[in-house]
């Protein structure tokens, strides 16, 4: 037996884009996590809700339909609120409208203040993502390996 896996919500926050989460929670999958697709046309509060359930270390919300700022504001405060004040959140997808007319810095860091970890623009390679979730949950947690289910 290894170490539990370490489970991570998945979803798309508001809208039904839900191709790119998907690819994500594959290579979670692969990589020996425990992703957990939680569906589309999600509110923020059952995305805590499934973090609280199943004992989450991390947040992963997928967002395409260009209204990312509206719909992922308050998200960082609404899980303190509850006790998960350090639970790891992630977004990507297309986060906002004429994303090629604007900054990728600066759209970033919008995200950033908002209490997001990690912000992502689309296509953003996967292995990317599983790097800087390891490397958060070694600084976040002390967590440095990720154990595979071995059943
Ligand atoms: C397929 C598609 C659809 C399909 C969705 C099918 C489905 N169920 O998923 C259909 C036809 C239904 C659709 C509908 C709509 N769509 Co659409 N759609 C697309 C399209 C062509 C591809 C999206 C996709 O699946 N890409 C493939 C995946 C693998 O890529 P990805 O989603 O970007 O994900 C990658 C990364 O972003 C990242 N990622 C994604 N999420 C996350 C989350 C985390 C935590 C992390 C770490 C990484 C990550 O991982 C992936 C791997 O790199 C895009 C245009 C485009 N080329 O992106 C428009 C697009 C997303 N759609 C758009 C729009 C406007 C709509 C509609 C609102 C249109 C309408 N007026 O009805 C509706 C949405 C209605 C609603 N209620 O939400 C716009 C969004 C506007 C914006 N953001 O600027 C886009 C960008 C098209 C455009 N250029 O205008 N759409």
């Amino acid at each position: 037996m290894g170490q539990p896996q370490i489970t991570i919500i998945t979803g798309v926050l508001r809208d039904i884009h839900h191709l790119g989460i998907k690819v994500v929670g594959y290579a979670l999958q692969e990589a020996g996590f425990r992703p957990v697709f939680i569906g589309a046309r999600l509110e923020q509060e059952e995305f805590i809700q499934a973090a609280i359930e199943t004992d989450a270390k991390a947040i992963f919300m997928s967002s395409s339909n260009g209204h990312a700022e509206l719909d992922a504001v308050d998200m960082r405060e609404k899980c303190t609120e509850v006790g998960l004040g350090n639970i790891l959140l992630y977004l990507g997808g297309n986060l906002v409208i004429a994303a090629q007319e604007q900054d990728w810095t600066s759209i970033e860091g919008r995200f950033k203040e908002m209490g997001y970890d990690r912000v992502y623009p689309p296509g953003v390679s996967p292995a990317q993502v599983i790097q800087d979730l390891k490397a958060d949950l070694a600084q976040r947690y002390g967590i440095s390996e990720v154990a595979r289910d071995e059943r």
